[in-house]
């Protein structure tokens, strides 16, 4: 099942500015950043708390016009793309998601943030919400 809320993620045009502007405006600082080419983006997650142990927000650029951000931004601009839960086993939750009748997006968990396996449910069958899911390295 699900354990917490792991990130709330969030889409933004340009990676740079956004972080300068969490920054500034809201005091909040990066705990880490990286490329994921598979699925097209520059992320970072950013936290509010000194420590970076509270909830994280990623924000996340596009690196092709075809990626699943740049869809994204091009239809709804920048804004909350997903929902992001933890989860300790990837495959188990996306099995009894998908018993429920829900579609996950992948067949097999594809490779996450630092290291972690995610899989996502279509948003038309979580209310309008992408959700992923994401068991942690
Ligand atoms: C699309 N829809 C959404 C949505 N994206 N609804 C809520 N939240 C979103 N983010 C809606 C559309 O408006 C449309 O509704 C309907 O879903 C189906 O759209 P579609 O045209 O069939 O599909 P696309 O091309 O818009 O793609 C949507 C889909 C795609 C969710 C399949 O974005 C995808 O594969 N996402 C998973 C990968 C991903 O998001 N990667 C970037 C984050 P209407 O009513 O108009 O029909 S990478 C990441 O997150 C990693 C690094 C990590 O956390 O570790």
């Amino acid at each position: 099942g699900l354990l917490r809320v792991d990130h709330v993620g969030i889409a933004v045009a340009d990676l740079d500015e956004a972080l300068t502007f969490y920054s500034e405006t809201f005091g909040m600082h990066c705990v880490h950043e990286e490329r994921n080419e598979e699925q097209g983006v520059r992320e970072a997650m950013i936290a509010a708390d000194p420590d970076g142990t509270g909830a994280r927000i990623q924000l996340l650029a596009p690196l092709r016009p075809d990626s699943a951000i740049a869809k994204f931004l091009d239809r709804n601009g920048p804004g909350l793309q997903q929902l992001a839960y933890t989860v300790k086993d990837v495959e188990a939750a996306s099995d009894a998601l998908r018993a429920r009748g829900l579609r996950l997006l992948y067949e097999s968990p594809r490779r996450g943030t630092a290291g972690s396996r995610i899989n996502f449910v279509h948003p038309k069958d979580a209310g309008g919400v992408l959700v992923e899911l994401v068991e942690p390295a």
